[in-house]
Formats: structure tokens, sequence, C-alpha cells
């Protein structure tokens, strides 16, 4: 491994601190040393600066003073020039090396919070909004971005160039010196408080702006929504409301800054004034030298001026470490552990599922599911039939382990579940989510998104062909090159869980879980879907969850759930003899269905 992949690798947690200073100072892990050369460029340039005041004092006072020259005049010119190239030489390169540190720490930086975020829990995702993390892992990494290569480095420079020329001045004269700096404390205080004001205005316009970007972008997504009830009147007013808002914001924004700069150029403008006058006074009076006057001239600008940034540093300094903050609570989360687990089987599981008396909640006190118990044997298919909000998705994401159950055990093949790997489970069990998601990349690489390999197209067209899309996707011109979603085709509720189930279908998992698959799927489909899965589902253990009694009748096990308990469970004729909530939905759906088609045969 190089040192540059090193530097990247650089594992972030351990940047986690509560102190701001030091968790920064441990972000800049790999880049400290071309930082601690930044700032050094900026002291010797600041250096350079002031030393090129100096020769100015020599030059005056050998040359048209009192004494007599020892340098020549060509060998001063060249001073000159080399002073300034030094200067603008070592000004670029702390330039340079601020921008790698800042670019290349905060590159890693995003790219560990991106890697951080994959590995983040269910449950933590369930609990924070997208919006939040995509802010956190912008604006502001952006934020520490300027921090280091901007408002760090530029405190530096500021408290150099006033150590460095406020020196030479007390060496020149220490009257002198001290009459230039009695304006600081003003300044200072002065671009603070301003400072502190304009940052919260900023962050209001900020807050404004994230506002009408959410508005601009739900009003995008639910422009369906907004057609059908024909409400666009309602919504352009409301985006002019929010509209209107920024526009003040932001003009309050710029008045400050309006306000700012001359106002502190009036005081800095005071303070030279004040200099220039004291320091041409003693010089008439022969006390210093018109060299030294002159010199006193150029230093006493790059003390005052630099001075206008200082509160201006301080106070952007606090919200970059804000931003620290921010960053950092999204690494403080623990990543979800893939890997642990003390069974490691050579090959997949054969299925065998018993639940003991599980119970889970997702927040304590509130359980989800209660007293859970049943069993299966490998290859049976399981069927889950409940009212909404029953516990049915509940119960499923427990095999998987994107929860893990409170209490009582679950046993895959004889051995708990909670000692397998998470990565080994989730590589065996296939789940089509309830609201399957599908990215916006081709439809051939939506299905063989769970595979990792390379796939013969063969074998992507079995899977299509079992989840019934197959002709569907061929009817497309581009095929299984297709492009799905903004720029492409807009798929069908239907359409779009069949391509899930295609893809769930190419793991080839021994456990399948069907949440609801088929809900959006009209009859006739979800019967051809029902004949293609008879032969896959034949090895493997399968979940089938569904409203529709018919899909379901097959099963060699139903659980009919309600309120998070087994209400019944049994196979269909078992649970048609008994008086319960299955025969209840049995009687309804094919009463629905009678009539049904009775209305068509007339109709027809
Ligand atoms: C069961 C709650 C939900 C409901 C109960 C997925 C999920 C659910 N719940 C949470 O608090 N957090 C979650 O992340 O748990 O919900 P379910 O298991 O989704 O029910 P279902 O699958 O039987 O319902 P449905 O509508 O899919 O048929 O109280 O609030
Ligand atoms: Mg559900």
């Amino acid at each position: 491994m190089s040192i540059a992949q090193a530097v990247l690798n650089y594992d972030l947690k351990n940047a986690i601190s509560n102190n701001r200073f030091v968790g920064l100072w441990r972000l800049m892990r790999g880049f400290r040393l071309k930082y601690f050369g930044a700032v050094v460029s900026v002291g010797i340039s600041a250096g350079a600066k002031m030393v090129t005041y100096m020769l100015l004092r020599y030059f005056v006072d050998s040359y048209f003073g009192e004494s007599s020259p020892t340098v020549g005049l060509p060998l001063i010119a060249l001073g000159f020039v080399g002073l300034a190239l030094i200067e603008g030489g070592f000004s670029f390169l702390s330039g340079r090396w601020a921008a790698q540190t800042s670019e290349g720490t905060t590159r890693r930086l995003r790219n560990y919070i991106y890697d951080h975020i994959q590995h983040l829990s269910f449950k933590y995702h369930s609990g924070t909004s997208t919006g939040e993390l995509i802010q956190r892992s912008t604006s502001d990494v952006d934020a520490i971005r300027r921090f280091f290569g901007d408002q760090a480095i530029g405190f530096g420079r500021v408290v150099l160039l006033f150590v460095i020329n406020f020196g030479a001045l007390l060496r020149l004269n220490v009257q002198l010196a001290l009459v230039s700096v009695v304006a600081i404390p003003v300044v200072v205080l002065a671009s603070a408080f301003f400072f502190r004001k304009i940052t919260k205005a900023y962050e209001q316009f900020q807050e404004q702006d994230a506002v009408l970007s959410t508005t601009l972008q739900e009003n995008l997504s639910g422009v369906r929504v907004v057609k059908a009830f024909a409400r666009q009147q309602y919504e352009i007013d409301k985006f002019e409301k929010d509209n209107f808002e920024k526009f003040k914001r932001g003009k309050r924004l710029l008045l400050m800054h309006s306000m700012f700069w001359p106002v502190s150029d009036v005081i800095c403008g005071l303070q030279i004034l004040l200099g220039y006058y004291v320091g041409a006074t003693m010089a008439m009076r022969g006390e210093i030298t018109v060299g030294t006057f002159l010199a006193y001239m150029g230093l006493i600008v790059w003390i005052i001026f630099p001075m206008r940034n200082l509160g201006r540093l301080i106070v952007q300094i606090s919200t970059g470490m804000v931003s620290y903050n921010r960053v950092m609570d999204i690494l403080r989360e623990n990543r979800e552990d893939l890997d642990s687990g003390d069974v490691h089987p050579a090959g997949p599981p054969r299925g065998e599922l018993i639940f003991q008396n599980v119970s889970f909640e997702y927040e304590p006190g509130k359980k989800v599911l209660e007293d859970i118990s049943f069993e299966c044997q490998p290859g049976q298919v399981i069927a889950l039939l409940g009212s909404t909000g029953s516990g049915k998705t509940s119960l499923v994401n427990l095999l998987p382990r994107f929860y893990d159950y409170t209490s009582g055990q679950i046993l895959l093949d004889g051995v708990e579940l909670k000692r397998y790997p998470r990565r080994y489970l989730r590589r065996h069990i296939g789940i089509v989510e309830q609201e399957p998601f599908l990215f916006s990349r081709s439809i051939r690489e939506n299905i063989t998104y769970g595979v990792g390999r390379e796939v013969p197209q063969e074998e992507v067209e079995a899977a299509a062909k079992a989840a019934a899309i197959h002709d569907v996707i061929q009817s497309f011109p581009q095929g299984y090159h297709t492009l799905v979603g903004e720029k492409g085709v807009t798929l069908s509720g239907g359409q779009k869980q069949r391509v899930a189930i295609a893809r769930t279908l190419l793991k080839n998992p021994r456990i399948l879980i069907l949440d609801d698959s088929t809900s959006s799927v009209d009859t006739e489909t979800e019967a051809e879907i029902r004949q293609a899965l008879q032969n896959l589902m034949k090895d493997r253990t399968t979940f089938i969850i569904a409203h529709r009694i018919q899909s379901i009748m097959i099963a060699d096990l139903i659980l009919v759930m309600d309120g998070g308990h087994i209400v019944q469970c049994g196979r269909h004729e078992d649970l048609l003899e008994q008086d319960g909530i299955y025969r209840k939905i049995y009687n309804i759906q094919t009463r629905i269905e009678e009539e049904l088609n009775k209305e068509i045969a007339s109709a027809g």
C-alpha cells in the first residue's frame, strides 16, 4: 500500500474527539507536514514584506540622509526584486499546500462518511432524515474544508503578520509602535461583533434556502398530486412566499456586509492617519529618520488592515467547529457489524426455521411482535396473513437480522440466528421488499444488482421469466438495457415489483421472502408468477405475505396475525374449519369474486 493510499484509508473513527481542536488536528493526519509548510511559508512571505520596508529605510537613510551608503545601488535594486520574489513565491506555496491539505482531508472525509453511512443500521436510517444526512456530508464537510483551506491558515497569517511587523516596529521605535496599535482592539471587537451578526444572518439565509429547495423538490416529486387536485395557484403562492422571505434575508445579509467594510475602513484609516501624524511629527523633530518614517508608513498598513479579518476569522472558525461536530455525530454512530458471529457454515443453510416465543420492539416498551412460535421444515412455504400493521413485515425483517429480536429465540438449522454473521444471512436470504426500490440504471443492472459477478444473459432472462417480466422487458426498444427511472422508462408498480422479484431470484437465496410482492399485480399475472415460482420454491424455504387467500392457499403453514400475535395457524383446510378471522376473510373474498364473475358474465 502506497503512502497516499494509507493516508486515504486512515480510519477516521480515530478523529472523533470531544475537543474540537484535537479532533480537527486528528482529521489532518497525513497532511500535517504539508500544513506546517504552509504556515511556515506564510511566515516567510510576511517576513519578506517586513524586510522590504527595512531595505527601503536603509536605502533612503543612506542615500538621502546623513549616513553614507555601504551597499551599491544595483545590489539594493536586486534586493528589492529578490524580496518581492520570495514574498510571492512563498505566498504561492502556502496557498498550494493549504489547498492540498484542505482538499485532501475533506476528500478522505467525504469518502469515509459515505462508506460509514453504507454500514449504518436500519434503525439508524429509519430514524434519520435523508436531507439531514445529505446536508452533513456535503455542506458541513465543505465548512471543514474552508476551515483548513481558508480560516485556519488565514488566522495564522494575521497573527504572523502582526508579530513580525509589530516586532519590527518595536525595534524601530517603541513609542511609534504603541501608537500604531491603539485602535486594534476596536477593530477586532467591531469585526467580531459584526461577523457574529453576519454569521447569524447567513445561517438564516441558508435555512430559508433549504426551505425553498425543499418546497421545489416536494413540488416536483408530487407534481401528479398537484395537478390532480388542481392546486397550482396555491403552490405558486406558497413558493412566492418562501422566495420573498429568502429575498428579505439575502438583502439583510448584504446590508450588513455593506456596513461592516466601510465602518472598518474608517477605523483603520483613522488609525493610520494618527500613526502618520505622530510619525511625521517625530521625523520633523528629527527623533526618527526619514527612512524610518517611510518604512513605518508601509509596516503600519500591514498591521492594521489584516486585523479587520481577525474577527471574521474567529467567528467563521467557530462555525467550522459546529460543522465538525455535526459530521462527527454521524461517525460516532456504530457500524452494523456484518461479520461477527461464531458459526461460519461453508455452504448455504438447509432452511429449517424454529421461532420460540419471539418478541420484538422497535422502541422499548412498545411490543410489535409478542410470543411468536412456529416451526418450518426446509423447502416449506409459510404464508403470513393479517391486517395492516399486524407485524408481518417486522417478523420477516428479523430473518436477515435487519433488526434483532428482543426476547425468545429463532433457530436456523438448529443454531441461534444471532450466532450467524449478518453477511452470511443476507447472502442466503432473499427478500423482495414491500416497496421495492429500483436504481436509475438499466433493467439488467437492476436485476443483477445483488449478485456481484458477471451474469450470463440466459440467467438474467430465466429470473425475469420466473418473475413474469421478461416479455415486458422485451417489448421495450432497448430491452434489458432500458434505463429505469427519471431518465428512462417509468415502470408501473406491478412491473417494478416483478423486476424486484427477478433481482432476488437471481441471487438464488435458500430462504425467499416475498413481502406483499404481488400486491400491485393483477390476478392473472399473479397466477403466472405463482406458476413460475412453484418450481423455484421447491427447495427453498419461502415466506409469502399476501392479502389474497388465492396466493397463500398452497402454503404448508399459514400464520394469521393480529396485533403482533399469531391468532391462528395451520393449513388452508384446517383454518377453514375453524371459526376465526381466516374463514371470515375467505368468505368475504370468495363472495366478492363470485359477484365479480357474475358481473363480468352478464356484461359479456
Ligand atoms: C407493525 C411499526 C408499525 C406498526 C408495527 C417497519 C416498521 C414498523 N413499525 C415501526 O415502528 N418501525 C418500522 O420500521 O410496527 O408494522 P409492520 O410489521 O410493518 O406491519 P405489517 O407488515 O403487518 O403491515 P402491512 O401494512 O404491510 O400489511 O405499528 O408502525
Ligand atoms: Mg408490511
